[in-house]
């Protein structure tokens, strides 16, 4: 089944709070709620699942406050008990028909995806929309892959039908390279993390993001 899931924005926020100054999942993701952003990713690899859903339970009253949509990486249990709008998971993970069984019709999906095999399989199995990285190298995903660089960014773009995000390494300097190669949407953890004023670095992005796709036309 399609469903008709599109991104409203051009920017995916991802939490890392080991990556994050000294500052909590919750008082980042109030920053990027605070600067507008649209779509949130709770990513935590450490923590206790009691920790996690505490932490989950916050955000999902902040986001729905606010329209953002909320998604849950990895832990489908977790995105279903909170009732996040989304679950993001990976190759290694549940088949997404599984996944779907779990969470309804009515939840996003999002899978990373490394190859134009898995992204056509993605599409097949019925997910929502697809990440597309590592784009650049990155130190923040730990079992991560050698970067796909542009030329499957390129083919998602001109082959998949549904939503991608472009993810790994993206930093202000290299979006209009990403954007130029067909991303309309880029998915950044540390750029924004690890900033000192995030609503700022986020109003840099969104302003590099718009002149790069402007100077595209
Ligand atoms: N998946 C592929 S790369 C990556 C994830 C979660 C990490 C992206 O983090 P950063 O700090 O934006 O490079
Ligand atoms: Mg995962």
């Amino acid at each position: 089944m399609q469903r008709n899931y599109r991104f409203n924005t051009e920017l995916y926020c991802i939490t890392a709070e080991e990556l994050s100054m000294g500052r909590s999942n919750v008082e980042v993701v109030k920053e990027m709620i605070a600067a507008g952003v649209k779509i949130i990713q709770y990513r935590e690899k450490d923590k206790k699942m009691k920790v996690k859903y505490s932490e989950c339970c916050i955000i999902r009253e902040l986001t729905k406050k606010a329209g953002v949509t909320f998604i849950v990486n990895d832990d489908i249990d977790l995105a279903i008990i909170v009732q996040a709008d989304g679950v993001h998971i990976g190759q290694d993970d549940l088949p997404i028909e599984k996944v779907r069984e779990l969470v309804g019709e009515q939840m996003i999906i999002g899978i990373s995806t490394h190859c134009p095999e898995e992204a056509q399989q993605a599409v097949q199995a019925g997910a929502d929309y697809i990440g597309v990285g590592p784009i650049f190298k990155t130190a923040t995903k730990k079992d991560v892959c050698a970067p796909v660089g542009f030329e499957y960014l390129d083919y998602v773009a001109k082959n998949i039908p549904i939503p991608f995000v472009a993810i790994g390494g993206i930093k202000l300097n290299n979006i209009p390279e990403v954007i130029k190669s067909g991303a309309q949407c880029v998915a950044i953890i540390t750029e924004i993390t690890t900033a000192g004023d995030i609503p700022e670095r986020i109003s840099q992005i969104r302003e590099v993001i718009k002149n790069s796709i402007v100077e595209e036309k």
